[in-house]
C-alpha cells in the first residue's frame, strides 16, 4: 500500500492508515475516513480482499513433502495464519500495490521453466534449473513469524532448506562479503513492472554471515504445497528476524559481491529502509512506531495489538551476528 509524498515519491502506507472498518470504535471517525479518497478506496479494497479470501483455499496446488525442521527456533509455537489470509493479503509490488492485487494478478506469472543464476565471487558459478534446486537439500517445514515493516505480522509454515546449503555448493571466494538477490522483472507477465513505484528489478541483499545463518530459508512452498504465485513462486528468500521486505520473492539471480549491494527499498527511501532492517521495536520508522504489530487474522473489534519482539523473537539465534553494532545507526 502506497502513498505519494512530495519529497521522494512512493512509500509504504502504514497499517494504521489501512485499518479495517470494524476497528473504528465510533461512527464519526469512520465517516470522516470514508470522506477522504485514499482511505475510501482502501476500505473498498479491504472488502474486496475479504471476498477474495473466501475463494482462496489450500489443496489446489502441487503438494511439496517436507520433514518438520529440527533446527532450534525454526518452529514457533504460535498458531499459523489461515492459508486464505496468507495467500490473499500480500506485498508483491510487481503485481500491484494493493494487498489484494497479487492474488488477483499473479496468475500471469510463468514459473516453468525456471532457472536461477549463481554468479560473482564464487569458485563454481552455475545456472540451476528449478528441478535441481528442489533436489539440492532435504525439504524442511519451518513455521516462522513474518513481520512487515508496515506494522502487521503473520505466522507461515514455509517449506524449503537453509540457503547455506546452496552457498556451500558454489564455494564463495575469500573476498565474497555480501550476497545480492535479484528477482524476476518481466513486464509481460508482471503488470506493475515498469511503474515508477520502485526501480525494477526488486533487489535485496544480505551480509555473508546473515545469508549463512541456518534460519535463512530458501523457500519453495508453504502449508504443504508449492508456493502460490502471489507468495513468491517458484522460490523466494525468507529471513525471519528481518522486516518482510528483505524476503525477496521470485528469485532469478544470486550474486556474491565484495561491496554491500544496493537494495530496492533502500534506494527508494534511504532514510526509511536501511540495509539491515532487523526487526527492532526500539527503532521507529520515521513516520510510525515499530513497537507493536497487528497479527493478521486477529482483526476483530477487541483484538489487541501484539508487542513487537527484538529481532522478531529470534534474538537467541541471531543476536550474536550484530554484537557491537549500533543498531540505531545501522537500522
Ligand atoms: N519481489 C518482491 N519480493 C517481495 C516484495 C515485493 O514487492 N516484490 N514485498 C516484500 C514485502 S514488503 C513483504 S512484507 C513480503 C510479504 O510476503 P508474503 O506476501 O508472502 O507474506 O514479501 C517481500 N518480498
Ligand atoms: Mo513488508
Amino acid at each position: 500500500m502506497l502513498i505519494q509524498t512530495r519529497r521522494d515519491g512512493f512509500h509504504h502506507l502504514h497499517s494504521a492508515d489501512i485499518t479495517p472498518p470494524e476497528f473504528y470504535a465510533n461512527r464519526r471517525a469512520l465517516l470522516k475516513t470514508l470522506a477522504t479518497g485514499v482511505a475510501g478506496a482502501t476500505l473498498a479494497s479491504w472488502a474486496g480482499r475479504e471476498a477474495l479470501a473466501q475463494t482462496v483455499r489450500a489443496g489446489k496446488l502441487a503438494p511439496l513433502a517436507a520433514a518438520r525442521s529440527l533446527l532450534p527456533g525454526a518452529i514457533t509455537m504460535e498458531k499459523s495464519t489461515a492459508y486464505a489470509d496468507a495467500s490473499s493479503y500480500n506485498n508483491f509490488y510487481e503485481f500491484g500495490t494493493d494487498k489484494a492485487d497479487p492474488a488477483h494478478n499473479a496468475h500471469t506469472l510463468k514459473t516453468s521453466p525456471w532457472t536461477v543464476e549463481v554468479e560473482g565471487l564464487v569458485k563454481k558459478p552455475a545456472r540451476y534449473a528449478l528441478e535441481d534446486l528442489l533436489r539440492l537439500a532435504p525439504m524442511e517445514e519451518r513455521s516462522y513469524r513474518l513481520r512487515c515493516v508496515e506494522g502487521w505480522s503473520m505466522v507461515i509454515p514455509w517449506i524449503g532448506y537453509s540457503l547455506s546449503a546452496l552457498i556451500k555448493r558454489v564455494e564463495p571466494l575469500g573476498n565474497a562479503k555480501y550476497i545480492e538477490f535479484v528477482t524476476q522483472a518481466d513486464p509481460k507477465t508482471m503488470p506493475f513492472v515498469g511503474s515508477r513505484v520502485l526501480d525494477w528489478p526488486y533487489v535485496e541483499g544480505l551480509r555473508m554471515d546473515e545469508a549463512m545463518h541456518p534460519l535463512t530459508l530458501l523457500s519453495f512452498g508453504m502449508y504443504g504445497e508449492v508456493l502460490p504465485n502471489q507468495n513468491g513462486a517458484p522460490l523466494r528468500l525468507v529471513v525471519p528476524w528481518k522486516y518482510g521486505f528483505k524476503s525477496a520473492k521470485t528469485l532469478v539471480k544470486i550474486r556474491f559481491t565484495e561491496r554491500q549491494p544496493l537494495t530496492a527499498w533502500n534506494h527508494a527511501a534511504a532514510s526509511e529502509y536501511g540495509f539491515y532492517s532487523n526487526v527492532n521495536p526500539e527503532v521507529d520508522h520515521p513516520r510510525w512506531s515499530q513497537a507493536s504489530e497487528r497479527r493478521i487474522g486477529e482483526d476483530g473489534l477487541f483484538a489487541k495489538k501484539r508487542k513487537t519482539l527484538m529481532f522478531n523473537g529470534y534474538e537467541a539465534q541471531v543476536g550474536q551476528l550484530y554484537a557491537g553494532m549500533d543498531l540505531k545507526k545501522l537500522f
